[in-house]
């Protein structure tokens, strides 16, 4: 009720009337006035605009078929984790691996690749975009994020998943050169959103992002973190690299890369 008065009032204000203490008695008159209904208009064009920007966010990205599969889908960034860490998880085959979900989470997990591999998982073929302007299709299989967040249980103040990457792609003193990237709940639950760990059909090379790497098939190429090793939930980007959300994002690239 307060909300609804304050608004009437600012849009009374909005609309050049005069009106104080007259402005319920004084509605009908209102609506008529071409200025007032103008104001109107333009409210429910934006709640329209709002609507249309989530309804949109929720829509699959474009799927194709085996024959469309690109021959030549180049590795980009880092191709070779240089780090000590990821060298020994390699030369196990990742046995050793556990994917870390921590955070604002009821529940942590340590997931091996044969637990992820039991989660419930998509397939999808699906054209990945380089903002270096290059794009590539490939096939890709992974756990669903969607229920695997579900698994830990978010706590009520989580709002974005980050995921933290075993390669520094540039070399800082204070370790703000870590791949990092994050994305909020809507492209975290989209039934695209997976941790994948085929690609064509094949467990996931190294180039590509061995063992885990993300698919967020709404976004340009970099959001997709390769080398994921934990899965962090937070209710800010205060505390992560330099505070933008992502290594890219830190150096001046969009937050939200949507496509
Ligand atoms: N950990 C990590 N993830 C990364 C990158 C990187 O350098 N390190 N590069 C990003 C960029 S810019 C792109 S285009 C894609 C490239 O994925 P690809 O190597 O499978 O082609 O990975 C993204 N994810
Ligand atoms: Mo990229």
């Amino acid at each position: 009720m307060t909300v609804t008065t304050t608004n009437r009032r600012r849009w009374l204000g909005a609309a050049g009337a005069s009106l104080a203490g007259l402005w319920v008695s004084a509605c009908d008159r209102l609506t008529a006035d071409p200025t007032f209904s103008g104001v109107l208009r333009k409210a429910e064009g934006l709640t329209m605009t709002a609507q249309r920007l989530v309804t949109d966010r929720k829509a699959l990205a474009k799927e194709f078929t085996p024959e469309h599969i690109s021959t030549d889908f180049r590795a980009n960034g880092t191709r070779y984790p240089a780090e000590e860490e990821y060298a020994a998880l390699l030369a196990n085959k990742f046995s050793d691996y556990r994917l870390v979900v921590d955070g604002l989470v009821e529940r942590p997990l340590q997931l091996s690749l044969e637990d992820l591999r039991q989660q419930a998982a998509r397939t999808q073929i699906t054209r990945h975009d380089c903002v270096e302007g290059w794009s590539a299709i490939a096939k890709w299989k992974g756990a669903r994020l969607g229920p695997l967040l579900d698994r830990a249980g978010l706590k009520p103040n989580a709002r974005y998943i980050v995921f933290h990457c075993a390669d520094a792609l540039e070399q800082t003193l204070d370790g703000t050169g870590q791949y990092y990237e994050s994305i909020d709940l809507i492209d975290a639950y989209h039934p695209q959103t997976i941790l994948a760990y085929q690609m064509n059909d094949a467990a996931l090379s190294v180039g590509h992002g061995a063992p885990l790497r993300l698919r967020v098939e709404r976004q340009l190429g970099y959001k997709h973190a390769k080398y994921v090793m934990r899965i962090e939930v937070v209710e800010s980007f205060e505390n992560l690299g330099r505070g933008k959300g992502g290594f890219w994002p830190d150096r001046g690239y969009e937050w939200y890369a949507g496509i």
